[in-house]
């Protein structure tokens, strides 16, 4: 057959509209490897970041994802030099001091996960008037995981429901998935039906463990500023011929 071996030819290279992926996580790695190839401090790279992240966000939105789950910043990256965690924490303001009106013309939601309370005061009130603004929208949630850890997350799960436990106001015998999901920072949202991890690393890094138990992973070599549009699109067309079971057949 003649178009048998080149398999480029045979793949499908359009996105089936009624199988979009309706939430996406990302691990956006590779923005320090992305600068050191030019040359550049780690922070330029972080900069150069924030630009993907606009572009991702757009073209998600544009397809109907739902949801977007981004690991903007780990319990674990605290152990990072300290001038590069200090530029870090400015981020999220110069990010929505540049993005915020075209994320609300988008209809786009900010909400996040993590612990929130242990980021420097003047992060948090640029995030919490970015999700001040967006909370009437309906349109994708742009969800952004800050000083998360999975594990912590589903301890804080074990300790509140061993309160109700204790208070007498749940019988052990009634926790099953669906109330541990509940008691998780994501229970607003569907769990993820792909994660993506950027810059060639294929681990989970403490990432959205309960949540990604049936996800589909998607990794690729292309450093987090080099992810965009196309980029996308390419996990969602690789997403799209994955056949789900669910832990079924
Ligand atoms: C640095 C790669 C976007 C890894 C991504 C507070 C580390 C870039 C945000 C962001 C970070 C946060 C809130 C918001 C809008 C944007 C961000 C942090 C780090 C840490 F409303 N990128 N990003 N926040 N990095």
């Amino acid at each position: 057959m003649l178009f048998r071996s080149n398999s480029k030819a045979q793949q499908r290279t359009e996105i089936d509209a009624d199988n979009i992926p309706q939430h996406i996580a990302i691990i956006m790695d590779g923005n320090g490897r992305w600068a050191k190839k030019r040359a550049l401090p780690r922070v330029a790279g972080h900069r150069e970041g924030m630009k993907a992240i606009e572009k991702v966000v757009r073209r998600a939105s544009d397809l109907g994802v739902k949801a977007l789950t981004l690991y903007a910043f780990s319990t674990e990256n605290w152990k990072r030099p300290k001038t590069e965690v200090e530029f870090i924490m400015k981020l999220p303001s110069q990010f929505l001091d540049t993005y915020l009106p075209g994320l609300i013309e988008n209809n786009v939601t900010i909400t996040t996960i993590g612990d929130f309370d242990s980021l420097p005061e003047f992060t948090k009130e640029a995030v919490i008037k970015a999700i001040d603004r967006t909370k009437d929208n309906d349109g994708l949630v742009l969800n952004l995981a800050l000083n998360y850890g999975s594990r912590k997350e589903i301890i804080d799960a074990v300790k509140s429901i061993s309160e109700l436990v204790k208070d007498e106001k749940l019988d052990i015998h009634d926790i099953n998935e669906e109330l541990f999901d509940q008691h998780l920072y994501t229970h607003n949202l569907e769990d993820p039906d792909l994660l993506i991890r950027t810059s060639g690393e294929q681990r989970l890094s403490n990432y959205l463990l309960w949540q990604l138990a049936y996800a589909e992973f998607y990794f690729t070599d292309k450093y987090w500023p080099e992810f965009g549009e196309e980029a996308l699109d390419e996990a969602i067309i690789e997403y799209q011929h994955r056949k789900r079971r669910f832990g079924g057949l």
